[in-house]
């Protein structure tokens, strides 16, 4: 009878506390609504099932406590209940995944317009580049990656020259744009996660994983790895700052190119070259 009341009590206070704790979303600064929304169907299905199946264990302790006289029935199999229980686990999942396949499918398909930003992270800090005035990014390797070079870039990839390079964990973006951010990691798997954004996605050694958004407010939000990617995962932190077009243009030229973090002898010999 204990464990009953203690269940009864624990759902209570679970639905108490969701509906009077002031911890909530925090105000959202992107397009991704839908995100929100695919996390409330979650939090309503699970929620359900979390009183139904609490209260139910509650219900049957009290129901078939232990009474002088009374002897429990075997019944090792109910087609019955469980083709029922099969189908009604089969539409909650169903109602979970499918609004998140379709909202990804989304987040991975950016505007043709969209402005592209590369976000580099290793441990324990973040990096930006932007493709420059061809709007192309140039190859990177990690043959060309070193101390000084974290991004690895070709040198003799003309695409990759004018590309601009933040080395600082500050990112701005301009207000109303939508941008396409391509995530690479140097070393271990990261996540780029600005939570008033909602969209995040990890960065994958190897491979260049990609979604889009498009900033709605402007501010100055955190950047959190939000993959435990060693001892310093705690401090792997960045911020985005998002402004009008006018002062994100500002920011941007005063941030290097490829060719200018160049040594001045191998600028000289590229230029020959060409
Ligand atoms: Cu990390």
């Amino acid at each position: 009878m204990a464990l009953a009341i203690a269940l009864i009590l624990i759902v209570v206070a679970s639905v108490l506390f969701h509906f009077v704790s002031p911890w909530w979303f925090t105000p959202i600064a992107s397009n991704w609504d839908l995100l929100d929304d695919t996390i409330q169907v979650t939090l309503v299905i699970t929620g359900a099932v979390f009183v139904a199946v609490n209260l139910f264990i509650a219900w049957a302790i009290i129901r078939y406590r232990h009474r002088p006289g009374q002897r429990a029935a075997y019944e090792p199999e109910s087609p019955k209940l469980e083709s029922g229980l099969t189908a009604v686990t089969t539409v909650g999942i169903v109602a979970m995944l499918a609004p998140g396949l379709y909202v990804y499918s989304d987040m991975i398909n950016a505007p043709k317009d969209a402005l592209i930003v590369e976000v580099l992270g290793q441990q324990w800090q973040w990096r930006f580049r932007f493709p420059g005035a061809d709007g192309r990014l140039g190859v990177s390797d990690t043959r060309f990656m070193s101390g000084e070079r974290p991004f690895g870039l070709d040198p003799d990839d003309p695409y990759g020259r004018d590309d601009v390079l933040v080395d600082s964990p500050e990112l701005h973006l301009p207000l109303g744009k939508p941008v396409t951010l391509l995530l690479r990691s140097r070393d271990v798997l990261h996540n780029f996660y600005v939570p008033q954004f909602r969209a995040k996605m990890d960065l994958v050694p190897g491979t260049v994983s990609r979604f889009w958004l498009t900033p709605t407010r402007t501010g100055r939000f955190e950047i959190l790895c939000a993959e435990l990617c060693g001892i310093g995962h705690y401090n792997m932190r960045g911020y985005v700052i998002v402004e009008d077009e006018a002062a994100f243009h500002g920011w941007l030229a005063t941030q290097p190119s490829f060719a200018q973090t160049l040594p001045a002898t191998t600028a000289a010999a590229l230029s020959l070259r060409r």
